[in-house]
């Protein structure tokens, strides 16, 4: 989950806002105090900060709430809408109009180009385009071997030659390759190798210069803070075609201050970098980003991400069903658990519907690969009717299950609880209130 801290702190605020008796100037301007504090941890720019949050007590103060909305949901609303607008307001997807679409991303070392150039290029692939990618990198030696290792597990094709010394020969013979080759997008990773702003747009510019790409992605790294603020004014000021990454926003306390620093030059944010795996890239948009932030839920992504996975051989449709109805045996769980280890974790999904953001019981999704493993090996220890029908495994049960399989008794429980839990949490979810809940917040993230 990109900001965890951020929107954890935020959805207290925003819970301290529904426990309180009757909402008055105190009371906001509390909850107001509470949304400052969060921010500026977050390393967000004082300056800012104290803008928004000027405006969210103004607005929160003034406002009248339309009829048939209480005034808790409409500070809620507002407090949406400003930090969404914060963000850039609207999305700015990446669009692929021509073939082949060239994309040349760019960024200060270890900022995680390369590791966005391959999520990139999977994220494409996965939207059924015929991806292409060049590794420009000539500065450190292990690039080129870097991207085929994270791409050829998917049948992206690198271009690269690791005793190379000229970066731009290297980008344009590659993007003449895949030119005639015919794929769809041709992705160019660069060297990082430049700390300071002036280098880093130089050699942008000589290789832009060579390959004329359709789009220049920087590629920031949001560990750094406000600190992105320069980077992404120089790069907007420099090319008219530029987008912008903000990576690693996954555990970095300083998140908050990177996305909203680039936010504020204007520059498009495109993509957000959410870990340190293949599919944890996610398209950047700042009103369902913030929904989830604040734990209202991401229905939209949410619907979006199940499309995907329906789309995975291991889904079908009526799995999906008898999974969000809570209709499920040990088998499905296990069946769902080893596809969404190929999706991104599962938290990630849920994640998305609104009210459990911060409330999930961690131990009921998180599930490791090895943990994964353990299971297999417990439920081939399982009768066939143990499997579909779990709630009849008692004591004895267990004991020779975990006999059967070498574990142990609470390794066997273990599993049962993760079922139990899990089935409880799909239960709760109830479709009705969820589509009530997002038409009374009009919130644009929601389109159901
Ligand atoms: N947690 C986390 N780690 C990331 C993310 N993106 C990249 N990384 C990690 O950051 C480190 C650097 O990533 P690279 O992709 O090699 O960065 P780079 O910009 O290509 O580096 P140079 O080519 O040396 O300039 C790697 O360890 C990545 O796994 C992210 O979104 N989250
Ligand atoms: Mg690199």
């Amino acid at each position: 989950m990109a900001l965890e801290k951020l929107g954890k702190a935020l959805n207290n605020a925003l819970r301290k806002l529904a426990r309180s008796g009757t909402v008055d100037e105190a009371t906001i301007k509390e909850i107001v105090r509470d949304i400052q504090r969060a921010l500026l941890q977050a390393d967000v720019n004082v300056k800012l900060v104290l803008q928004l949050t000027k405006t969210i007590q103004k607005r929160a103060l003034e406002e009248e709430p339309p009829a048939g909305v209480s005034r808790k949901e409409h500070i809620i609303k507002i407090v949406y809408e400003e930090l969404t607008k914060f963000l850039g307001t609207e999305a700015k997807p990446l669009e692929i109009k021509e073939r082949p679409t060239v994309l040349l991303t760019v960024g200060i070392q270890g900022s995680g180009k390369t590791t966005s150039v391959a999520k990139l290029a999977r994220h494409l692939q996965k939207r059924g385009y015929k991806v292409g990618v060049v590794c420009s990198d000539t500065w450190r030696p292990g690039a080129y071997h870097q991207l085929r290792q994270l791409l050829d597990p998917y049948g992206i094709e690198v271009f690269g030659d690791p005793n190379e010394k000229d970066a731009v020969k290297l980008a344009r013979e590659g993007v003449e390759h895949f030119r005639e080759k015919g794929v769809d997008v041709i992705i160019v990773d660069s060297a990082g190798r430049h700390k300071e702003e002036k280098g880093l747009i130089e050699e942008m510019r000589q290789i832009s210069e060579a390959i004329k790409p359709h789009e220049v992605i920087l590629v920031i790294d949001g560990t750094i803070g406000q600190q992105a603020y320069n980077q992404a004014l120089a790069f907007k000021e420099a090319t008219p075609i530029g987008s912008i990454i903000v990576t690693k926003l996954d555990g970095s306390a300083k998140g908050g201050g990177a996305l909203s620093a680039v936010a504020a030059t204007g520059a498009p944010i495109k993509f957000i970098g959410v870990g340190e795996r293949i599919d944890d890239l996610e398209p950047f948009d700042p009103k369902r980003f913030v929904s989830r932030l604040l734990g209202l839920g991401d229905i939209q992504g949410l619907l979006e991400k199940i499309e995907e996975l329906q789309k995975q051989q291991e889904f079908k449709e009526e799995d999906v069903e008898k999974f969000l109805k809570g209709k499920f045996n040990l088998k499905d769980m296990y069946a769902q658990l080893e596809a969404m280890q190929k999706m991104g974790p599962l938290k990630q999904i849920l994640q998305m519907i609104p009210g459990l953001g911060y409330s999930l019981p961690d131990e009921a999704i998180r599930v490791g690969e090895e943990k994964l493993k353990r299971y297999r090996v417990i439920m081939d220890s399982m009768t066939e009717e143990e499997l579909e029908h779990p709630e009849i495994i008692n004591y004895s049960r267990i004991k020779r299950i975990a006999r059967g399989s070498g574990t142990s008794t609470s390794e066997v429980r273990e599993l049962l609880n993760q079922y139990n839990q899990m089935k409880k949490m799909f239960k709760s979810m109830n479709k009705r209130k969820l589509a009530k809940m997002a038409k009374k917040f009009n919130l644009g993230g929601f389109g159901v």
